[in-house]
């Protein structure tokens, strides 16, 4: 018997207010899609790949391919090194698993920082630290929640995305491995008979197109895949409180720490095994 996941959408909204924002989605800790966060940012004008080639084309930027599920390698490996120029020319060509991650274009084009703001919604934003991430079609990046615990929102410049996500809860269901953000899933196509908790799950969705703003809220699990070639700018929220600060702090440190220790005290691929195992043993129990 087949068996498809179950998603329904997140809610999305052309204008939400910053009240709305708090009470139906921050405090419950609730995904949306929002236009009216990045509705009068220059960015979404601006920056197409030319304007970005001819700001920063030279610059070297590490590129990640693979999955990282089924390896041991951590989601923040990359795998190789190429011009941004180059880059942008090759997704521009056609399908590529390569994908920019978590990349920092403000030190290199700090001029770009003026075509977006932060909208009032009574968060803390970390103004230090906007993300570019640009993936070219069929570009996925595995399940996963954010290491430091920061609230996420994710605003599309070009290309659409599919956007799955589970909230923390499910963590255990979700096969998460000991001490890590991730698991073994490849939610392109889903093992259910090795995983058959997921079909108890009720995942959300949601295709973001140019102008959407996602928030993922803090823990919260997300996979992604690049419909189409695209750009999209992250800007990160500290959580509420500072017992869910903390608990960042201490996520940073079993993952950097105690897990890269076990990994090289035990050998990367047999202490990916026992923490596989371990999520069966864990997930079983639920
Ligand atoms: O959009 C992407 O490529 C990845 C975004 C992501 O995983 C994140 O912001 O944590």
């Amino acid at each position: 018997m087949t068996h498809e996941l179950s998603y329904v959408d997140v809610d999305r909204y052309d204008d939400l207010s910053r009240t709305d924002f708090r009470n139906d989605y921050l405090k419950p800790v609730k995904p949306v899609v929002m236009r009216s966060f990045a509705k009068d940012w220059p960015a979404l004008e601006k920056w197409d790949y030319d304007y970005l080639k001819k700001g920063c084309g030279q610059v070297e930027v590490p590129l990640y391919s693979e999955a990282f599920a089924g390896s041991d390698q951590d989601y923040l490996s990359s795998s190789q090194r190429m011009p941004f120029g180059e880059y942008l020319d090759l997704i521009a060509q056609g399908p590529t698993p390569l994908r920019m991650f978590l990349f920092n274009i403000f030190k290199e084009m700090p001029e770009l920082r003026d075509d977006f703001s932060y909208p009032d919604l009574g968060v803390q934003f970390l103004k230090k630290h906007p993300f570019l991430f640009v993936g070219g079609q069929d570009a996925h990046v595995d399940i996963h929640y954010d290491l430091d615990h920061s609230h996420v929102f994710l605003t599309q410049m070009t290309g659409t995305k599919r956007v799955v996500l589970y909230p923390r809860e499910d963590s255990r269901k979700l096969y998460q491995h000991p001490l890590t953000v991730s698991c073994n899933i490849d939610f392109r196509n889903p093992d259910l008979d090795r995983y058959p908790k997921l079909k108890e799950l009720q995942g959300y969705e949601a295709i973001l197109e140019p102008g959407d703003t996602i928030f993922i809220p803090s823990c919260w699990w997300h996979f992604i895949e690049y419909s189409t070639a695209g750009i999209s700018l992250t800007l990160r929220a500290l959580p509420e409180t500072w017992a869910q600060r903390a608990a960042g702090l201490n996520s940073i440190f079993k993952l950097k720490v105690v897990d890269q220790s076990l990994s090289k005290l035990i050998g990367g691929a047999k202490w990916y095994d026992i923490k596989e195992k371990w999520a069966h043993a864990r997930a079983e129990k639920v």
